[in-house]
């Protein structure tokens, strides 16, 4: 493409000269896709040019995400592939392009920035530590690390065995609890040894009855060398037996695979996610209080559900626990967040344990704080953190799972001193979803701190021993869009550090592991026996009700059908976007009502800059389009049994539920609206793309394009009064993707499993990354730590 694309220019120098020249006149010094390709095709119109639109400096423009210009240069970065780039410089004086490295792309953006090239920067480049680490190269590989892992180490395996190494031997002698050693002891010394147990172990099961227990065959086994965590009964033995029979013989990834998965591991789980309000009451809603805590509560769930059923079935009777640690909130309002200790609801052994956040005197900080502003606090949290787990489970976890940007950093700290795996999980990068981040950060340092947070990002995320993400897009986008994690490949933050290698997506790390939504909560408004209809009179009353306490608006004409939304009031959920979009269309007031759930009514109740404004523009958008007859908003907190009911009545009665976000990480509200059967109109950037199966399953909208998406709602409600069969098909469909994708139980089967897997290839291999470990060391204390000191209270 590109020499191509070198010829092309030097042939048509003229017309690549009043290209690019249109764009240095635009006066601004970084453009973005949609205006390139914009600008690009008004040139070729203008300038009757068509013959450019099919010429190689279309297909590159197409592909450019960003262009950066001053009076003698221009610098493009091209993304031709998912996750793969080029940087191209054009010199105005003579017309010649060159293809550049990362390093001199950025900065020439830091000169933009600074009004001059500044030479000496701190470059941060992970590439040089990770030459020899096996990593993938196709972009359809991103997000299934563990199939690729378990592909090329059981080969390298395979040799190492049939050269007598002793891996797998190693490997079953260090699995225990307690002092109960399990799966092999020392009678078994080589693996010839056990190769013979194994097959004196199969003849001996073969004499017992199939309901045959472990207790009863303990002693015999135990004088073969086998100890407890093969199974439960006869038949659970054997195969474990046989499994490993058939890996000592041919190691095979498959085979690796499961018999890994079943090895007793994974009895004490501890999950980090400092910031916000974490509770089962009375939480969402509030500011930095959202998805995460639904995500976690649910997680919590599905892998105590799963770790019960695992451990009974490896035939042990240890009873598993899992410690969600979280901010310990004295000033708490209507939440529990002061209170030290909470069992979670629905589990035998999950508690919420509270910590608190300290100043440097040691002093409790007594009031919530935005999760921009908690990054002096963390080391210290870690601290006491660990010190809470160890004594509470009285041994080292065998997983921390760290949630968010500070969740991460501390499971790092964490999980560094105890020698534990760790898996972190991002549920939103904030670098995506504001513009500019990094290259502007110091504008929006006061307010934001992304200095610390993308720093703590990059340490979070390449010490982590495996990430989750909710879809594919979250790693690395799509053919036209960025990655979340894929923007931290490279990037700058002028004065502060040039990364010319943060994150790596192609990284075996990373395994897309979607969440569900509560399956005894969401579920569709047509199953009539499971409804919780001892809420319908309160939620009629709710959306129908006379004006609110907490709210604003009363529906006038009730036989309309419901366009709803609720989210967070944070400016980039746009729910005053829906609200203005709904203003401003005549037919779409015409022909329906709208509901917003979501922050509080007055702006004097909230603590949260962003929020307040949000609620003071809801407030004109009432006043402006007078819309108190047809909108209702509530800011109230709702239990999620009420949430789940509501969608449903909704549902019952012809409505929507509508997603505006301008950027949503993934959208749970998504994933519950569909699985209760409501057509969902949902944001094109972030997950929703993925979630929802445009036309079949849902639609997408797109937040910068208002009257496009309330052409797409109109047409939708014209269509269903045409064809009332057409929101049934619509309902059908999401109902049908959500059961299909976005469960729980396959969620914590797989997460347990990755668990087992990563555990074995870090012992088995040089998966510890040890020099990457020792720079990211660096990177926090001296700078992280220098950065997060910053920030006082
Ligand atoms: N939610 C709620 N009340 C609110 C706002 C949100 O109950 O006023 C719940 C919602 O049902 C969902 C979660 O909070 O379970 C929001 O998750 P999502 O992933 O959609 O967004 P996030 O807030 O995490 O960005
Ligand atoms: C945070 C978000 O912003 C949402 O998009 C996710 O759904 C949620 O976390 C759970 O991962």
């Amino acid at each position: 493409m590109f020499d191509q694309l070198r010829l092309f220019c030097t042939d048509n120098r003229e017309q690549i000269t009043g290209l690019f020249e249109r764009f240095m006149r635009l006066d601004k010094m970084f453009l973005l896709k949609s205006e390139i390709w914009d600008e690009f095709t008004l040139y070729c119109q203008e300038h009757k040019q068509q013959r450019l639109l099919k010429s190689p400096m279309a297909i590159a423009l197409s592909k450019t995400q960003e262009i950066s210009v001053d009076g003698e240069w221009l610098y493009m970065a091209i993304r031709p592939r998912v996750a793969r780039w080029h940087y191209l410089r054009y010199c105005y004086q003579d017309g010649a392009i060159t293809e550049v490295d990362v390093a001199e792309f950025m900065a020439f953006k830091e000169k933009l920035i600074q009004g001059k090239y500044v030479e000496q920067i701190l470059e941060f480049d992970l590439a040089p530590f990770e030459r020899d680490f096996p990593k993938m190269t196709q972009s359809r590989s991103i997000g299934h690390g563990v199939e690729f892992l378990n592909r090329i180490f059981s080969s390298r395996l395979s040799s190492a065995l049939t050269g007598g190494d002793e891996l797998i031997l190693s490997f079953l002698r260090v699995h225990g609890y307690n002092g109960q050693p399990f799966m092999i002891n020392d009678r078994i010394k080589t693996v010839r040894a056990l190769r013979n147990a194994l097959l004196e172990g199969v003849e001996y099961l073969q004499s017992q009855k199939t309901e045959t227990e472990w207790p009863e065959m303990s002693e015999a086994l135990r004088n073969i060398g086998f100890e407890p965590g093969w199974g439960r009964t006869r038949g659970q033995v054997e195969v474990g037996f046989s499994r490993l029979a058939d890996l000592l013989e041919a190691p095979d990834h498959q085979n690796l695979e499961r018999f890994i998965t079943a090895v007793p591991m994974i009895f004490n789980i501890v999950v980090l996610s400092p910031h916000g309000f974490f509770g089962q009451e009375n939480v969402l809603g509030l500011p930095d209080t959202g998805g995460q805590v639904v995500y976690i509560l649910d997680q919590v769930r599905a892998l105590e559900k799963e770790m019960k059923e695992r451990i009974y079935n490896h035939g042990l009777d240890i009873k598993p626990q899992i410690i969600i640690l979280t901010r310990l909130i004295p000033e708490a309002g209507e939440t529990t967040c002061n209170v030290v200790e909470e069992h979670v609801y629905g589990t035998d052994n999950v508690q919420i344990v509270r910590v608190p956040f300290r100043n440097e005197q040691g002093e409790i900080l007594p009031n919530w704080i935005s999760r921009f502003e908690v990054w002096p606090y963390l080391e210290r949290f870690a601290e006491e953190a660990r010190h809470e787990v160890l004594s509470r489970l009285g041994r080292r976890p065998d997983l921390i799972i760290g949630n968010y940007s500070d969740g991460n950093l501390v499971s790092y700290l964490m999980a560094k001193s105890l020698g534990v795996t760790n898996c972190t999980i991002a549920h939103a990068l904030e670098k995506t979803k504001y513009l500019f981040s990094s290259l502007y950060w110091k504008e929006m340092e006061k307010q934001y701190h992304f200095s610390c947070q993308f720093t703590a990002d990059m340490i979070a995320m390449n010490a982590a021993d495996f990430i989750i993400t909710s879809t594919y897009q979250e790693i690395a986008g799509s053919s036209d869009v960025v990655g979340q994690y894929e923007s931290y490949s490279s990037f700058t933050m002028p004065e502060l550090q040039r990364v010319l290698q943060g994150i790596d997506v192609f990284d075996p790390k990373f395994n897309i592991v979607s969440p569900g939504a509560d399956e005894y909560v969401y579920f569709s408004y047509g199953d009539k026996d499971r409804r919780f209809s001892e809420y319908s009179s309160q939620i009629r009353e709710m959306i129908y009700g006379p004006p609110h306490p907490e709210g604003r608006g009363s529906l006038a004409e009730q036989e309309k059908p419901l366009i709803f939304s609720m989210a967070r009031l944070d400016r980039i959920k746009n729910l005053t976007g829906l609200v203005e979009w709904y203003g401003q269309d005549e037919e779409l007031r015409n022909r329906t009502n709208l509901m917003i759930i979501g922050g509080v009514v007055n702006p004097d109740e909230s603590g949260d800059e962003e929020e307040r404004a949000q609620i003071q523009l809801m407030h004109e958008l009432f006043d402006r389009y007078e819309l108190d007859s047809e909108v209702r908003w509530l800011g109230v907190r709702l239990d999620k049994r009420v949430t789940g009911e509501l969608y449903r009545m909704i549902a019952d009665a012809g409505g929507v539920f509508v997603q505006p976000a301008y950027f949503e990480a993934f959208g749970l509200t998504v994933v519950e609206a569909m699985a209760s059967g409501l057509p969902t109109f949902a944001t094109q950037y972030g997950g929703p793309l993925e979630i929802i199966e445009n036309g079949n399953s849902g639609f997408h909208i797109d937040p910068n394009h208002g009257a496009v998406t309330r052409k797409i709602l109109v047409d939708f409600f014209r269509r269903c009064e045409e064809d009332p069969a057409y929101w049934q098909k619509i309902s059908a469909g999401a109902i049908e993707r959500v059961n299909a994708r976005y469960t729980w139980t396959l969620y914590a089967r797989r997460l347990l499993s990755l668990t087992c897997i990563y555990g074995f290839w870090k012992f088995a291999t040089n998966l510890e990354r040890q020099e990457t470990n020792r720079y990211l060391e660096m990177l926090y204390h001296l700078q992280f730590k220098r950065l997060a000191e910053g920030i006082k209270h």
